[in-house]
């Protein structure tokens, strides 16, 4: 399997014991912070101010035991059958067992592919060069494959248990709620850190359209949600600066250097349980370490964003085609809400369905069916980036 462990646990050399004290008090002042809880609602059923509150102050808030048993079954099942069907190595049509490799027809680039521990986008011009900062790049273990797959995007045709966590009914009360009753996708990806391989995330804010817009604020970039599978630690999650959502652009490289490593003293980890989901602003800085740990980090990853952020402007270029986003390319990319809930709605008949204002005039116009799995490939051909 592309993604099976090595045997040998790597650490982070010279660095390991600096390493270590830096998880542990970072686990500690993330605890201590009030952006965690259960999705709640107030007495006229939107979700608690505290919690938007929170979120607006932080940036980022741990909604946690929203995926329960069943659906983190469904989805555990379904990643083992995507991590066996990873290309044999990149570019291979097929899969280990020699059969035809997930995405290996896909239009728009799905996998993302690292060294075992490396850091891919850090120092690199990828993203308009957002990564400005290479990551510490630990030695694998001797049985490591020489690559692996570390992101894959356009994961809602690959799964349908991702689908329909998509359109959990507490989630999409939390995107209304953030962004607007008329809330719009930007994209969708599974983040998957192997024990031992996984790739590092250098520090970097998301976002490329807004930053020098008059109406810049704090929401301009939208957010994503951020769901767990096995729950993630210190050393296998995601790391952000509190607050730092609404500064505006940040030198990512004279504070790693103030720093004195990429160990920033403000920034705190995502601790989290499995099941639980982090909303996280795409503003704030953010950053993930290479996984020397012993414990799998899967992260079923899907963004939104403000309509008003998106319609009427020109792409930035990462992701998808580089259009101006009309009406038109924002209600077809929106499809994945529709099909989401009525595949949802079939697999959880004892919820009540979130209902997705945009479709209110047509609430059953998408159905989940083989015609829209049909319909969904090469959907992140149409995924919503600035
Ligand atoms: O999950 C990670 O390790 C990185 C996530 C990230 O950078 C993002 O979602 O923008």
């Amino acid at each position: 399997m592309n993604n099976a462990p090595s045997t040998k646990t790597p650490d982070y050399g010279d660095d390991e014991s600096a390493m270590q004290t830096y998880l542990a008090a970072g686990e500690k002042k993330a605890l201590s912070l009030p952006n965690r809880g259960p999705v709640r609602y107030d007495e006229t059923a939107k979700i608690h101010p505290d919690i938007l509150n929170a979120y607006s102050r932080f940036g980022f808030y741990v909604f946690e035991g929203v995926l329960g048993a069943a659906e983190l079954a469904d989805l555990e099942k379904d990643v083992q059958d995507i991590l066996q069907r990873l290309p044999s190595e990149k570019g291979s049509p097929v899969n280990a067992a020699g059969e035809p490799a997930l995405a290996h027809e896909s239009k728009a680039q799905c996998l993302f592919w690292s060294k075992p521990l490396g850091d891919p986008f850090g120092g690199t011009a990828f993203g308009k060069g957002r990564h400005p900062v290479k990551m510490i790049e630990p030695t694998p273990g001797p049985e490591a494959p020489k690559e692996i797959v570390y992101l894959i995007l356009g994961s809602l045709q690959f799964s349908d248990a991702c689908l329909r966590t998509y359109a959990h009914p507490d989630l999409l009360a939390v995107a209304a709620a953030v962004n607007g009753t008329d809330f719009v996708p930007y994209t969708d990806a599974l983040f998957l850190k192997a024990p031992g391989l996984g790739a590092s995330v250098a520090w970097h804010q998301d976002g490329i359209t807004h930053w020098d817009s008059d109406n810049w604020d704090q929401g301009s970039h939208g957010f994503n949600f951020m769901g767990q599978l096995y729950g993630c630690t210190p050393a296998n999650g995601v790391w952000v600066v509190p607050g730092s959502h609404k500064t505006g652009r940040i030198d990512i490289k004279a504070k790693v250097r103030e720093a004195g490593s990429e160990r920033l003293p403000d920034a705190v980890p995502m601790v989290c349980k499995p099941g639980d989901v982090v909303i996280s602003n795409r503003q704030l800085l953010h950053s993930s370490f290479a996984n020397t740990s012993a414990d799998w980090r899967v992260t079923i990853n899907m963004g939104f964003h403000r309509r008003s952020s998106v319609l009427g402007v020109q792409g930035g270029g990462i992701l998808g085609k580089n259009v101006v986003y009309d009406e038109k390319h924002i209600a077809k990319r929106s499809r994945t809400i529709g099909y989401a809930i009525d595949a949802r709605r079939q697999r959880f008949p004892e919820e009540t369905p979130f209902r997705y204002e945009p479709f209110s005039a047509e609430p059953t116009r998408y159905q989940w069916n083989s015609n829209a799995r049909s319909d969904l490939i090469d959907y992140n051909l149409l995924d919503i980036g600035v």
